[in-house]
């Protein structure tokens, strides 16, 4: 085989940025798979050119260097600035492959850009691109093993990747880790409410942890583990067989089922000092929060008990709420949001709006067959910008309204205080600040506002988001242009719009059969390329 000159992009941010917070994060943002991506590629034969793409790289300089393949992982949010950077390389002549949540998604849309898509993706996988390493044209492969791979390369073997990334961090350097894939629970809008949990193997997990005390002085490792501690004593035993008390910090996303008292005693003893539980909801998803059968206001007393237990033992808690749920009606919901701030002041809030990710879960099968998916475009489909699934129980305009209502209250001077009086140690109170001041926030903020009143003064908005048009109200394609700057010109034809239907379509067309996802998100089947069979 020859050497191949290879690219390996990371897409952390969807545009090109001079945004303070971006600078302090995006680096913290960072994936692991490419650099697993990137590992294998080495370990071929192949060189390789690894880039994490925060927003502020020069385009010419690092992205668009020639390569004979290149390899992009992306979020959705990030699917356009991808299809423009993978339409440059392929005129200078290069084979493109997608991975990352975006590939998962809407495998079907990527194609038309890729000469490759690939959904879980193993070392065999990445082997079998790189041995047919064709183009693939009008329309890519999809590939894609039938399970997440068993084990993934070191911190060892990924750290001359991991460290020029955590170089373009200024401050907060956080290293990226996994100790396990997919998830017990069942949430029906997430990507992994079907995927079989599966911890990595503990022995390496504990190789890891030595090995980064050997490089950083005092490390922080964010864990990228869907839901992390499912196998608690296991992960804290291989923590304390390798960690020092006290010598690593850690970041963890976890269900508060998950965080009992007694665990959270041995979280703080084994250094973990930022923990995300999703709350999700007042009115559903009582097993994730170990409420059970109790909703409404009862449920928002107990998960305020619960969370301020939390911030006794770590002092830094993001409560991970999804607005717009079907089992939400009415003001209450965001009320009973607002009265859980005022009985938990130290937790930092962070608000998603329900999104339907092309063939993410099951769940959005049901909702294209409703009619409930709407065509926003890529860009905006960040759990932020824009919510793609009318809800069940609002007209839009009330919707933006408690919205608006909500956020306000969450960012506003009075919250912002009293999360500082009450968070314990410098970073967690100025990191809250900021992030309640940053474009994170006010941006969002500003952007519902404007959308809100869009919504009253601009009939195609309205008639876009009541479902009744796809035509692309002007404020959206004029923001995608702004956004992507001098790579607009780049984005393929076409490639501005997506099918959002296309899951639905797919299975009435039996076309599941042919190629693709075999339902929901589960994984793509291994298609192999024709050379190689
Ligand atoms: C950890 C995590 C994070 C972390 C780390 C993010 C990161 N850069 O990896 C943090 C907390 C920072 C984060 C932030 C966000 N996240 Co997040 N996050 C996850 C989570 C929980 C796990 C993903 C993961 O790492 N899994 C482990 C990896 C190894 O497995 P995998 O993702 O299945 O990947 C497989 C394949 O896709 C493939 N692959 C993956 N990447 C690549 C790359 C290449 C090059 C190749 C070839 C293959 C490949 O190989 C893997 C092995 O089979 C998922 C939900 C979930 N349960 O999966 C959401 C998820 C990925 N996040 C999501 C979202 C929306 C966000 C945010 C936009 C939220 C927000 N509003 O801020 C931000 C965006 C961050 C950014 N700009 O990069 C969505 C993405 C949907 C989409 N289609 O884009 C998900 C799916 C959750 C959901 N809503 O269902 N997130
Ligand atoms: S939302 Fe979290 S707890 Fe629910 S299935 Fe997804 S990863 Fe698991």
């Amino acid at each position: 085989m020859r050497r191949l000159r290879i690219t390996v992009l990371d897409l952390t941010n969807e545009r090109p940025t001079r945004a303070l917070y971006a600078r302090l994060m995006n680096a913290n943002l960072a994936s692991i798979m490419p650099q697993v991506v990137a590992v294998w590629c080495e370990q071929a034969g192949h060189h390789v050119h690894f880039v994490c793409y925060t927003g502020f790289e020069d385009l010419a300089r690092e992205v668009l260097v020639e390569s004979d393949l290149l390899f992009i992982g992306a979020f959705t949010q990030a699917a356009h600035l991808a299809y423009a950077i993978s339409n440059l390389h392929r005129q200078r002549g290069a084979v493109t492959v997608l991975g990352g949540p975006h590939a998962r998604c809407y495998p079907h849309d990527a194609a038309r850009y890729f000469d490759y898509v690939l959904g879980f993706t193993d070392k065999t996988v990445i082997d079998d691109v790189l041995r047919d390493c064709a183009p693939h044209r009008p329309i890519g492969l999809q590939l894609g093993a039938l399970r997440q791979p068993q084990a993934l390369p070191s911190v060892q073997e990924r750290w001359k990747f991991i460290a020029p990334t955590l170089a373009k961090a200024p401050i907060l350097k956080v290293v990226p880790m996994i100790g396990s894939l997919g998830c017990p629970y069942t949430c029906a809008f997430c990507i992994d409410s079907t995927v079989a949990y599966q911890p990595l193997p503990f022995d390496q997990m504990r190789d890891d942890l030595r090995f980064l005390l050997t490089k950083v002085r005092r490390p922080r490792v964010g864990w990228h583990d869907p839901n992390f501690g499912v196998r608690f004593d296991d992960y804290m035993g291989a923590i304390e067989d390798a960690v020092p008390p006290g010598r690593i910090d850690f970041f963890a996303e976890s269900s508060l089922s998950l965080l009992s008292e007694p665990h959270l005693e041995r979280l703080r003893t084994n250094g973990f000092k930022v923990i995300l539980p999703g709350i999700e909801s007042w009115f559903a998803l009582g097993n994730k929060a170990r409420t059970g059968r109790e909703v409404g206001l009862e449920k928002v007393k107990r998960v305020a008990e619960h969370v301020n237990l939390m911030l006794r033992y770590v002092p830094y808690v993001q409560t991970n709420f999804v607005l717009g749920l079907d089992s939400d009606q009415g003001p209450e919901p965001f009320e009973l949001t607002k009265r859980f701030l005022d009985l938990v002041p130290g937790a930092f809030p962070a608000f998603s709006l329900l999104s339907a990710f092309g063939r993410a879960a099951p769940l959005n099968l049901e909702l294209q067959r409703a009619g409930r998916v709407l065509a926003f475009p890529f860009h905006f489909l960040d759990a932020s910008q824009a919510m793609n699934v009318v809800p069940k129980h609002y007209a839009w305009p009330a919707f933006y309204d408690h919205l608006l209502d909500l956020e306000r209250f969450a960012f506003s001077g009075r919250q912002i205080v009293r999360r500082l009086r009450v968070n314990r140690g410098a970073i967690p109170k100025w990191m809250n600040v900021a992030r309640a001041l940053s474009s994170e926030r006010y941006g969002r903020v500003r952007h519902h506002a404007r959308v809100r009143e869009l919504l009253r003064t601009d009939p195609s908005v309205r008639r876009f988001f009541d479902g009744e048009t796809t035509v692309l109200p002007a404020f959206y394609t004029n923001r995608v242009r702004r956004d992507l700057g001098s790579l607009w010109g780049a984005l393929p034809a076409g490639g501005l719009h997506h099918d959002q239907l296309e899951y639905l379509h797919s299975q009435n067309a039996g076309a599941l059969s042919a190629s693709g996802p075999a339902a929901g998100q589960s994984p793509v089947r291994i298609q192999r390329p024709p050379a190689l069979t």
